[in-house]
């Protein structure tokens, strides 16, 4: 079975296991876990943040962050197909009190021009109380779209005129990082808080970081805690992520151009509709032209590749370190058969 539902299906290789097999542990909620420290300063530094936080999902990365930053009844400025917004299940409503004010993007980007007239009037006491412009790179729904260095200065910009704070969802940050070689901390200090994912095209088992200064990172700890998250022996587990991010992040350019051959093809069938600006990393969304969704989902995985829905009318295929080139050659084939 070839799977390309999602990269988070990924399975630890022999070297990552070695990596967590021999990994130090001590107890991470008395912080004496060095393996967990050594993952959280090796991050930090990655990211040029002051320090880090080891959590372990990327749900709760974002919700942290978002809950930190706010107070109840606040509202979070974010993308209408956003990760926080449509698959957290109503977290930052549910956890923090948040309200969300959502910007139609294109492919994902949204612009200090749309996001600027949804502030909230400081004065307005009967309105929700702005606080958070959230963006997502790379754009999960929009199909791995990268966001533009420069809208996101412009938010910045926008951003410290009515003094709110900006919160990056970085679960796919590596994969902005190796297709543009914008280094990880020129697009993380435009951001008071982010949260990376581990999980995902790198490979390991579990886990997010996120990243901010100090008194922030202190604050997410007590979060963390207070919501179920403090891990005890969990270096076994940071251990992978370490593993990941020293080896794991150049070799995501061959899965961007696994998913480019893959779009390329399907380009050419005329029973897809497929934007190929949209395939700028793993991520290959498209929409069936003859077939509803779920029967195209069907077929492929009575033929042997398994491929999920990913938003409104469309298909989503994800490459990953355990799909080959080859893996991509019978994908194409079955697809083809799919879509027809
Ligand atoms: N995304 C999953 C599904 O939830 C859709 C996937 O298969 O892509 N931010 C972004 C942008 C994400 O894509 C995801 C996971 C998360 C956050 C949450 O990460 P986890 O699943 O570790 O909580």
């Amino acid at each position: 079975m070839i799977d390309l539902r999602s990269d988070t299906v990924t399975k630890p290789s022999t070297e990552m296991r070695k990596a967590m097999c021999n990994a130090e542990v001590g107890d991470d909620v008395y912080k004496e876990d060095p393996t967990v420290n050594k993952l959280e300063k090796y991050t930090a530094e990655l990211f040029g943040k002051e320090a880090a936080l080891f959590v372990p999902s990327g749900v709760m990365g974002n919700q942290i962050c978002l809950n930190v930053l706010t107070n109840p009844s606040d509202e979070i400025i974010c993308e209408k197909t956003a990760h926080i917004f449509q698959y957290e299940s109503g977290s930052a409503a549910a956890l923090s009190g948040l309200h969300l004010n959502l910007v139609e993007g294109k492919n994902g980007i949204i612009t200090a021009e749309q996001v600027e007239p949804l502030i909230r009037p400081k004065e307005a006491y009967y309105m929700p109380r702005t606080k958070v412009i959230e963006i997502e790179n790379t754009h999960n729904v929009a199909g791995g779209v990268i966001f533009p260095l420069e809208t996101i200065k412009e938010l910045r910009v926008l951003a410290n005129k009515h003094n709110l704070f900006m919160h990056l969802d970085g679960a796919r940050i590596w994969n902005a990082h190796v297709e543009t070689n914008i280094p990880l901390d020129e697009y993380a200090k435009y951001f008071d808080s982010v949260s990376v994912c581990l999980s995902k095209g790198l490979g390991a088992p579990i886990g997010s970081v996120i990243l901010g200064d100090k008194e922030f990172i202190k604050e997410a700890f007590r979060v963390r805690k207070a919501w179920g998250g403090g891990m005890r022996q969990v270096g076994i587990i940071a251990a992978a992520g370490l593993y990941a991010l020293r080896n794991n992040i150049p070799r995501l350019k061959e899965d961007h151009e696994k998913a480019r051959t893959l779009a390329e093809f399907l380009s050419n069938l005329d029973t897809v509709n497929i934007d190929l600006n949209t395939v700028q990393t793993n991520i290959v969304s498209f929409e069936p032209l003859r077939k509803p969704v779920e029967e195209v989902i069907k077929i492929c995985s009575e033929n042997g590749l398994k491929i999920g829905a990913g938003g409104k009318g469309k298909v989503r295929a994800v490459t990953h370190l355990d799909v080959s080139f080859e893996d991509i050659e019978k994908a194409k084939r079955i697809l083809e058969i799919a879509l027809n």
